[in-house]
């Protein structure tokens, strides 16, 4: 990405999954808001976003960080103001990964995952993901997550529309550290 489209990256998921306010805009209860009216706030605030780059944003990024629908817009996840996304439940891979750093490991041995400020624990897919989330904070560790025994024990994933896929706790029984 370049470096403009970075730097709106980052405040677009600022406002849209913490801090609407710094803006002026209010989410509905499922995370949305209206494009233009987005774009009229930004533009007051300062931090003018095309439409033509919010459609680049919207389309290309690697992460899809967020969804347009019918004229509206939404970050995809990782908010910390609460939000229904209005997900269906669904049914995970026999594994997920989760990436985080060594200092972690102790609290994750005992509470297993929590959502912290987030509303939801983020897995991924992959283990190529989820080695760049951890290193996001230092050295990557990928923990595995049984996630088909989470389902079988009627534990809760959502799969996001970026593929990001959210729960609410892991227990540290479906978590294998690596030795
Ligand atoms: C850790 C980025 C101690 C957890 C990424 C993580 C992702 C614990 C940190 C998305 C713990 C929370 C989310 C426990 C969990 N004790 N530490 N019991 N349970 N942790 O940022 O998953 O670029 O809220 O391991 O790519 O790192 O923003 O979550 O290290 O997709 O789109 O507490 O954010 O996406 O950190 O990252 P975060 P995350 P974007």
């Amino acid at each position: 990405m370049t470096d403009r489209l970075t730097s709106t990256s980052k405040f677009l998921s600022y406002v849209l999954r913490h801090r609407p306010d710094a803006v002026g805009v209010t989410l509905d209860e499922a995370g949305w808001v209206p494009v233009d009216v987005l774009l009229a706030a930004l533009a007051r605030h300062g931090r003018p976003v095309t439409p033509a780059l919010l459609d680049q944003l919207v389309g290309n990024t690697d992460k899809q960080r967020f969804e347009v629908r019918e004229g509206r817009i939404r970050a995809a996840q990782g908010h910390t103001i609460a939000v229904d996304l209005q997900l269906a439940p669904a049914v995970p891979p026999t594994v997920l990964y989760h990436g985080t750093v060594a200092r972690f490991l102790p609290g994750i041995r005992v509470e297993g995952l929590t959502s912290g400020e987030r509303t939801h624990v983020h897995l991924s897919s992959d283990l190529d993901t989820a080695a760049r989330v951890g290193a996001r904070r230092g050295k990557p560790v990928v923990l595995r997550i049984d996630a088909a025994g989470m389902h079988v024990a009627g534990l809760v994933l959502y799969r996001a529309a970026n593929g990001v896929w959210l729960t609410r706790h892991v227990p540290p029984r479906f978590i294998t550290l690596p030795s």
